[in-house]
């Protein structure tokens, strides 16, 4: 029996705007002005708000967070397509998207202080907290898509974030397999930002590209330049319309980059150079596509600088609202472990109130 060749299977790469700000007419994506100015502001304002955090972290003013300044354009265009029907369900990197979800920075700021009214949603709204947990998120992504498509919910979509050192986790691969053997809604967005703490790509994987693992699972999946704002829009919307119309799930490997330390505990000059991050500050997502929106006629100097202003504006008065808040409950911690009162959780909660009362430190 002479062998055959059985299977055939290739993985693509779209880029339309390059690192100097030429566009590729041919997939350029038909977008109005409005919703340009609208994508291009939300990546600023992430900007702007991740600057300040790193900021006062170092003052003091709050806790570790994980910037996200360089990946703006991999997370803010998905969750701007997203609508409310949709479900968010990201990781600890995707900042700007919660801002487009309708998360403030005040919110933030109370999250990346402790506070666990940072956390404080809506019922009805269909973002889920930060998962801190490397690569959980995605297998709550698949169970939701398996929910919409149970109860027969229509034009719904499941966004799910992850990075590049997720995908070693099995969570991650029992997420794929159920997406594609249920043919769940989901939406995979891995934002591949060249690094898992001081763990360069190169270790992660021997896999040429992290989208080819969606091949292994009757996936679609593509590469896309993650540091491209219109690239990450057609390859988001072509799969937000699939999962939406019944046609199952997509991965999207964007290929973006860290711009900052993993987190403001971390110091990434002891693992990689100033060169790499030099090479990479070249194709950041910002300066690219407002030159995009330049050579459409729609932006320039004075433009940049009045936009600058009023965002900056805009997160001085989140600071504030932040810091003005008045002494919040320490024992808020457990009033959200479960959906409702449970017995062992109370009996923490009143020996913690007790030591409190007590003026122990031990609780
Ligand atoms: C299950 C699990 N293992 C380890 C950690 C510690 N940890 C936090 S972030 C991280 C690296 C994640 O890298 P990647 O998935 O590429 O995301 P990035 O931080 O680059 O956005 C690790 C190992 C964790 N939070 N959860
Ligand atoms: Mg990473």
């Amino acid at each position: 029996m002479p062998k055959k060749e059985i299977g055939k299977f290739s993985v693509s790469y779209m880029q339309i705007l390059d690192e100097t700000g030429k566009v590729d007419t041919k997939l350029e994506p038909k977008i109005n002005n409005k919703d340009l100015l609208a994508m291009y502001r939300w990546m600023v304002l992430s900007r702007e708000a991740d600057q300040r955090m790193i900021n006062m972290q170092r003052q003091g003013r709050i806790g570790t967070m994980g910037p996200s300044t360089g990946q703006e354009a991999a997370h803010v265009i998905p969750a701007y397509l997203m609508n409310e029907k949709d479900w968010f369900v990201g990781a600890f990197r995707e900042a700007g998207a919660r801002l487009v979800r309708g998360e403030t920075i005040a919110q933030a700021l109370l999250f990346y202080n402790g506070f666990e009214e940072g956390n404080k949603k809506p019922k009805e709204y269909r973002t889920l907290p930060v998962s801190i947990i490397v690569g959980a998120q995605t297998l709550h992504a698949v169970g939701i898509g398996y929910a919409v498509k149970y109860r027969g919910e229509k034009d719904t979509a499941v966004v799910t974030f992850m990075g590049d050192g997720a995908t070693s986790e099995g969570d991650f691969h029992e997420a794929l397999n159920f997406a594609g053997v249920w043919q769940a809604p989901v939406v995979f967005i891995c934002q591949n930002n060249q690094w898992a703490i001081s763990l360069p790509r190169h270790k992660q994987t021997k896999a040429e590209t992290i989208a080819q693992k969606a091949i292994a699972y009757g996936i679609p999946g593509i590469q896309v330049d993650g540091n491209d704002p219109l690239a990450m829009y057609v390859a988001s919307k072509e799969a937000l319309d699939r999962a939406r119309s019944g046609g199952g799930p997509t991965f999207i490997e964007a290929v973006t980059y860290r711009l900052m330390m993993h987190t403001t505990a971390d110091d990434p000059k002891k693992y990689r150079t100033e060169e790499e991050v030099d090479e990479w500050k070249q194709k950041d997502p910002l300066p690219r596509f407002q030159k995009y929106l330049e050579g459409k006629g729609i932006w320039d100097a004075k433009k940049e600088e009045a936009l600058v202003n009023e965002i900056k504006s805009e997160v001085d008065a989140a600071v504030k609202e932040f810091e003005d808040l008045k002494e919040l409950p320490a024992e808020a911690c457990f009033d959200h472990v479960f959906g409702t009162k449970h017995v062992d959780i109370e009996e923490q909660r009143m020996e913690f109130l007790d030591d409190q009362k007590r003026g122990t430190d031990n609780a």
